[in-house]
């Protein structure tokens, strides 16, 4: 092996014992410094971490470290969140109990992070999956229950006949499990949901509130929770008393519908084919469509289905006849289930309509060309004129849509309505490794929530874990086998576990008295502390997790038990590192491990490769051969301060150049740690800063070269923080670097000097310029060529010769 550069391990180890012992990262609650709450996303504990997922912890550590150096009193928590299905499918695979793998990765990951020298408050670490953690969800839970945001109700769920669980929406990727690739299947359950769509307005209006959060999260928070405003409007069955409400966002097509369509899953559709000569035709293409993945039937290029139910309603504006129709592409979980189609001016409509040869009628016309039904190719989907609409005929459609629905309003056949794409949460799992669901069921008392001082319902180690259509808890009589809270009859408990996503929504609260027996989380300091200065995490928590913080959040603050509506008040997510064009993963053979790296470069090398791959929002692609161009770097410093610490030449005099430079690296480096995180451009004007100081060193300026080691080194600091401990004590300090302020810039020092330069022009002196001291020589060239008296001079001269010696004088031969 060749040499090293210098000895990083000796130093690593021994910095990483003392931030320990010093207890560095440790919040002090009787600071009396400003407070300072950065957090990262706790990490799910799966096992080793590779180079990608320390980019997220390295950019945390950098900020914390800087934040300490600018006088903020830091709380830097950690934790886990430790339940969840790999590690139950891993044990099912006949590997590990889940707690026991679970536990061990902790370990693994903690000493990982520990050698990246990634320090956090470990005196406040939480683990989902402890009881003393737990507790406490299932105490929000009740919380929730009490409140009546958390039902229970039979619901069509994702179901994968493999793993034999539920599955979120989003855990099914193209129909299929997220985690085994199983064809995924619908199946009616019973199953708890918090109610978060009773805070869809309040989380929609409350984006407002989210200051430092980047826009494209904020827009897909709005997406999701999807507000959309309209009408909703009844149509009579035809022959019969019942009706059918409808909901529309362009009520200005009205007089256009020439068919109904009904969702499968429609509640009436029974009773509508009871009779029919057709029921079997019709049930069997509906059992057809719920085997179709849901997500997927609203997709404009789904192929669209249907049948007729020999049925027909009335239009209420013109009273005409159209037909009922069931068809694949209506939802029945949005809006109302049944939608009035206008093929002339929808696509997924039109479409249909061509396929089964329904009417298409045209009440929208193009103001410049006026449109066949007979003809058209599309939908028409833009604006344009009302026509075939009665009284409302010639008026621009948009202007139609309010006074229809006026109209509408005042003879009672329409009435304005909103509707959120956002659905309750659906929280409950038919697994083991999850909190237990606190609720007990009793045949006198029914569904009774278990009294808060019985909390934690404990999960029990000793169950045989294997999925089955009902959660393994079931078999566990033990667990099951209870009294009733109210009756002390016998009764039996829930046996399903909460999502994972309940455990993580309410984490960050608990840092501030990790380990307090009476509260989930002491009030008065949340009050003081959150919102959460800076959040850090990947952008695949954009949406869910980050809208079920906030919702519990929300409801947490009407509860009055927090003073604050949203929990994090700034939000960083850091890109990818990708490797070969991909995502690290097993499966791909494209992981790239730390331990290797560090053990041949050292932790600071990987941390500085890491934070000067690119700006640290956007993806980056992992070259293990440009770390070696990190290590030269660190290398490079090293000698310096050895140089300037060892060498007893000196001018004895102060590099003007030098200086001028130490201040605006200062200045770069503060700011754009301040803007937007970023570390690679202010990690740059570092290196240019020591190149300087190795040509300031050449002309003996020795203590200016001293001056800049140390800027350098303190503002290397959060990057890189061993090597820069051990550089500040060899230049002669003997506290830590952290203890040592941030560096502020002079502004007049970093102004680039000015200096007046005489023109010649053929020897002779014929002008003066002013320029900055560090001018280029084109810099110098353009000036002079601009100046009036030297452009007199050359009026219809040829220049033969344009000589500048630099910060001395331009001679100009014609
Ligand atoms: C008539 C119509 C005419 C419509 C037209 C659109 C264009 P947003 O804007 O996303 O809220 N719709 C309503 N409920 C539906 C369901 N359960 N499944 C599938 N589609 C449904 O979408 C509202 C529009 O989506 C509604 O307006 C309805 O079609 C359709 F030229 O009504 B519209
Ligand atoms: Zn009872």
């Amino acid at each position: 092996m060749k040499e090293k550069l210098y000895p990083f391990d000796n130093i690593e180890s021994k910095w990483q014992k003392y931030w320990l012992d010093t207890k560095l990262f440790e919040m002090d609650p009787k600071s009396k410094k400003e407070k300072y709450y950065c957090l990262v996303m706790f990490p799910y504990p799966s096992g080793k971490l590779h180079v990608g997922h320390g980019r997220n912890y390295i950019i945390g550590d950098a900020l914390v470290r800087y934040k300490i150096m600018k006088g903020y009193n830091l709380l830097s928590p950690m934790g886990w969140d430790a339940f969840g299905l790999p590690a139950e499918n891993a044990a099912i695979k006949g590997g590990l109990h889940p707690k026991e793998s679970t536990l061990k990765n902790i370990d693994t990951m903690k000493a990982q992070l520990a050698k990246w020298g990634v320090g956090y408050d470990w005196s406040r670490e939480v683990t989902s999956c402890a009881p003393d953690y737990y507790k406490w969800t299932q105490w929000i839970f009740l919380k929730l229950f009490k409140k009546g945001l958390a039902y229970k109700k039979k619901a069509a769920v994702n179901w994968c006949p493999s793993c034999k669980t539920v599955l979120a929406n989003e855990q099914v990727i193209s129909d299929s499990c997220e985690r085994c690739d199983t064809k995924v299947i619908d199946k009616d359950l019973e199953q708890w949901f918090f109610k978060i769509t009773d805070y869809a307005q309040t989380l929609l209006d409350d984006i407002k509130l989210l200051g430092d959060w980047p826009e494209r999260v904020k827009t897909m928070q709005a997406n999701w929770i999807g507000k959309s405003q309209g009408v909703n409007i009844d149509f009579l069955l035809d022959g019969a008393n019942s009706k059918f409400s409808c909901y529309t966002t362009r009520v200005d097509t009205i007089f256009g519908a020439t068919y109904m369509v009904l969702a499968p899953e429609h509640p009436e559709i029974d009773s509508i084919i009871k009779d029919s000569p057709e029921k079997d035709k019709i049930e069997a293409f509906i059992k057809k469509v719920r085997t179709q993945d849901k997500t997927k039937r609203a997709d404009a290029n789904v192929e669209k289905e249907g049948i007729f139910t020999q049925k027909y309603v009335i239009n209420p504006v013109n009273n005409r006849k159209i037909p009922l129709w069931i068809a694949n592409y209506v939802l029945m979980e949005y809006g109302t289930g049944a939608v009035m189609a206008v093929p002339a001016h929808d696509e997924r409509d039109f479409e249909f309509a061509k396929k089964y040869n329904l009417d298409i009628e045209v009440v929208i016309d193009n103001p410049n060309q006026a449109l066949d039904a007979q003809t058209m190719k599309t939908a028409y989907i833009e604006d344009g004129v009302m026509v075939n609409s009665e009284q409302f005929n010639g008026a621009r459609n948009k202007e139609a849509s309010e006074s229809i629905t006026d109209w509408m309003e005042q003879k009672k056949i329409g009435k304005r309505a909103t509707h959120f794409r956002l659905r309750d949460w659906l929280i409950s799992r038919q697994r083991y490794w999850g909190a237990p669901i606190p609720i007990i069921y009793c045949d006198k008392c029914g569904t009774v929530p278990v009294e808060e001082d019985q909390l934690p319902v404990n999960l029990p180690d000793d169950v045989e874990f294997k999925p089955d259509a009902l959660s393994p808890l079931s078999a566990a009589e033990d667990f099951v086998n209870t009294k009733c809270p109210k009756c002390k009859a016998d009764a039996k408990r829930e046996t399903d576990t909460m999502d994972t996503f309940v455990d993580s929504s309410w984490y960050y609260l608990r840092y501030l008295s990790p380990k307090d027996k009476d509260r989930p989380f002491d009030k008065k300091l949340v009050n003081e502390w959150l919102p959460v200065d800076q959040y850090i995490g990947g952008v695949e928590h954009a949406i869910l997790h980050l809208l079920y913080s906030r919702f519990i959040t929300k409801v947490l603050n009407d509860l009055g038990y927090v003073g604050f509506k949203e929990p994090f008040g700034a939000l960083f997510t850091q890109g990818m590192i990708i490797k070969n064009g991909a995502k690290m993963s097993k499966s791909k053979g494209n992981v790239v491990s730390p331990d290797a790296l560090i053990e041949k470069y050292g932790a600071d090398t990987i941390r500085l490769y890491t934070l000067f791959i690119g700006p640290p929002e956007k993806d980056a692609e992992w070259n293990d051969r440009a770390v070696e161009g990190s290590y030269k770097f660190l290398g490079r410093v090293w000698r310096l301060a050895e140089k300037v610490t060892s060498s007893s030449n000196d001018t004895n005099t102060f590099d003007k150049d030098l200086e001028r430079k130490i201040h605006q690296t200062i200045k770069k480096v503060t700011r754009d740690i301040e803007g937007d995180f970023k570390f690679n451009t202010a990690i740059s004007s570092v290196m240019e800063l020591i190149n300087a100081a190795y040509l300031s060193l050449d002309k003996n300026y020795n203590k200016s070269v001293k001056f800049a080691v140390e800027i350098a080194v303190k503002l290397l600091a959060p990057f890189v923080p061993h090597i820069s401990e051990e550089l500040w004590e060899k230049l002669g300090n003997t506290s830590t670097i952290f203890n040592q302020s941030w560096p502020e810039h002079d502004e007049e020092k970093s102004k680039d000097e000015v200096i007046i330069i005489p023109v010649m022009i053929n020897n002779k002196l014929r002008s003066r310029i002013e320029v900055d001291s560090n001018s280029s020589d084109d810099d110098i060239k353009t000036i002079v060529l601009s100046d009036a008296k030297v452009k007199e001079w050359l009026k219809d001269k040829d220049i033969k010769k344009f000589i500048v010696v630099p910060k001395k004088l331009v001679n100009i031969i014609v």
